[in-house]
């Protein structure tokens, strides 16, 4: 059977796309997904302490508010069932197919149709969606001799509950998103605890708490209230815009912010002063945390900055020598997000890998479509992630553009893909702002790729992208029957 769209994925932006498919009347479709369950990375970090740093409000689908949210910025626990709540809602469940892991993506170009080689056979598909995500692949830190620790190493984005981490020695290495989140759960666990920071995050006060139950009646009964409390929300932070993009000086005052907040939690002079960022903040992703700090000022944990040198089979020695014997390693080492092996699976026409377009060497258009791949969407595409806000909004612009595209393929029974003009437009235009903006100001961060261009983020206000992919522009595009 040929299906009409092949949704790979089965994060937010695979249920998202089946959901608007489904409402504008498209059928014959398929969720591929790798795991036995589906919520992407909400499902795979269960990490302890992992919690989003959007407001839930603004990170769920504008079509499917949830009034009960229990925190004003949830945890995992609740985030990945709100997902498989979404699921059961819009029954999408029967459209998944579990434990296929898709590892080639080819255009037939006999049959114009795509071929999608899973683990459990072969499909085709007219349209292809790509929901695969940023975040999907743990990247381990690649340091000499990691091969020969004598204990358990695990990566926060495969956390194994079974590993009892009660009294043990653990070294923590990293200190982006995830460590911060982590660290405060178990340092109170364990034994003993080594944080291995390589660069000082900056860490601004977190603002969530718990939703009263008077809110949450209030948003059940009356969804305007909550809608209100969302735009609100939103409109804020795109305010934060200002700083990240137009004038990053404006991130001085923030700067002050977290630093007082160091002070206030951290007495030691000293420690502050490892803890100190020397680039500008938003830079590298901004964390928020109330509880980071005191877990450091603990007696047991103990904030290593010298370099590593290597691990052993007892530990992480660094480069001065010293061998800081362990029983765990956690990497908090964060993902692949440009080299992304996803994108050597999917190939042009010409046989290009779409990994391409985010080492910078093929343009893309709207981060959603690209030249020599007809009837392909990629949802978090090139350059649509960003520093300020939900990506969830982003994915929601995303699939007005891609339904609209996809509504017009199977109608007309053709295949759509920009021109290569409209695609370096689109990819020019961002590449001339990004250098201005907080992330051009030298830092290195998982938002640029290897060659140091930032192919990752949005560079403006997400209502500029909204009305960018409202709906299908025929002008930008070939179409071919
Ligand atoms: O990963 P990261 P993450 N030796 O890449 C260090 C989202 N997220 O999993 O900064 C030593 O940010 C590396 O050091 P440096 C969110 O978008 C969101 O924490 O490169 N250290 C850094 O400290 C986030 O931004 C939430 O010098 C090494 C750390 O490891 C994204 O996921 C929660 C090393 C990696 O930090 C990724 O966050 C969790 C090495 N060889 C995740 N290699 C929330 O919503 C790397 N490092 C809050």
């Amino acid at each position: 059977m040929v299906l009409n769209v092949a949704i790979i994925g089965s994060g937010f932006a695979g249920l998202g796309a089946a959901i608007r498919l489904r409402q504008a009347g498209i059928d014959d479709l398929a969720i591929f997904e790798r795991a036995s369950d589906l919520g992407g990375t909400w499902r795979d970090n269960s990490y302890p302490g992992c919690r989003c740093d959007v407001a839930s409000n603004l990170y769920s689908f504008s079509f499917a508010a949830n009034p009960r949210w229990s925190n004003t910025f949830s945890y995992q626990p609740e985030i990945w069932r709100y997902l498989q709540d979404v699921a059961s809602k819009y029954d999408l469940r029967p459209l998944i197919k579990f434990n296929h892991d898709v590892t080639d993506i080819t255009f037939d170009t006999s049959a114009n149709l795509w071929t999608i080689t899973t683990s459990q056979g072969l499909y085709v598909a007219r349209c292809v969606i790509l929901a695969t995500g940023g975040l999907a692949e743990p990247r381990l830190p690649e340091i000499a001799g990691i091969d020969t620790f004598e204990g358990p190493i695990m990566h926060t984005a495969r956390w194994q509950t079974s590993l009892d981490l009660v009294g043990k020695r653990v070294a923590v290495i990293g200190t982006g998103a995830s460590a911060i989140q982590t660290v405060p759960q178990i340092a109170s666990i364990v034994g003993h605890l080594d944080v291995f920071q390589r660069t000082p995050s900056w860490v601004l006060p977190h603002q969530g708490h718990p939703v009263l139950e008077r809110t949450k009646r209030l948003f059940a009964a009356l969804p305007l209230a909550q809608k209100l409390n969302r735009a609100y929300g939103y409109w804020k932070r795109e305010l934060l815009l200002l700083g990240f993009v137009k004038d990053p000086a404006r991130m001085t005052r923030a700067e002050t912010i977290a630093r007082e907040h160091l002070e206030r939690q951290v007495n030691d002079a000293e420690l502050r002063a490892k803890l100190t960022p020397s680039y500008r903040l938003g830079c590298k992703r901004v964390l928020l945390s109330n509880d980071y700090y005191p877990a450091l000022v603990r007696e047991n944990v103990d904030l290593i900055t010298q370099s590593i040198e290597c691990v052993e089979p007892r530990g992480v020695r660094t480069s001065d020598g010293r061998l800081h014997e362990c029983d765990v390693i956690i990497a908090a080492t964060g993902f692949f997000v440009t080299d992304n092996p996803m994108g050597e699976k999917v190939h042009s026409t010409s046989g290009a890998p779409l990994s391409d377009a985010w080492r910078g060497n093929m343009a893309h258009y709207k981060g959603t479509m690209f030249p020599g791949f007809p009837n392909l969407f990629m949802l978090s595409g090139p350059n649509t992630s960003l520093g300020h806000s939900s990506i969830i909004f982003m994915l929601e612009s995303q699939l007005n553009y891609v339904l609209s595209a996809i509504q017009r393929a199977l109608s007309s029974n053709s295949l759509l893909e920009p021109t290569s003009e409209a695609a370096q437009r689109w990819t020019s235009s961002l590449q001339e702002k990004l250098p201005g903006t907080v992330w051009g100001t030298g830092c290195s961060s998982w938002y640029l790729n290897e060659s140091g261009r930032n192919t990752t983020i949005w560079p403006d206000f997400t209502f500029k992208f909204r009305a960018q992919t409202r709906r299908f522009e025929p002008r930008d595009h070939v179409s071919t029957r």
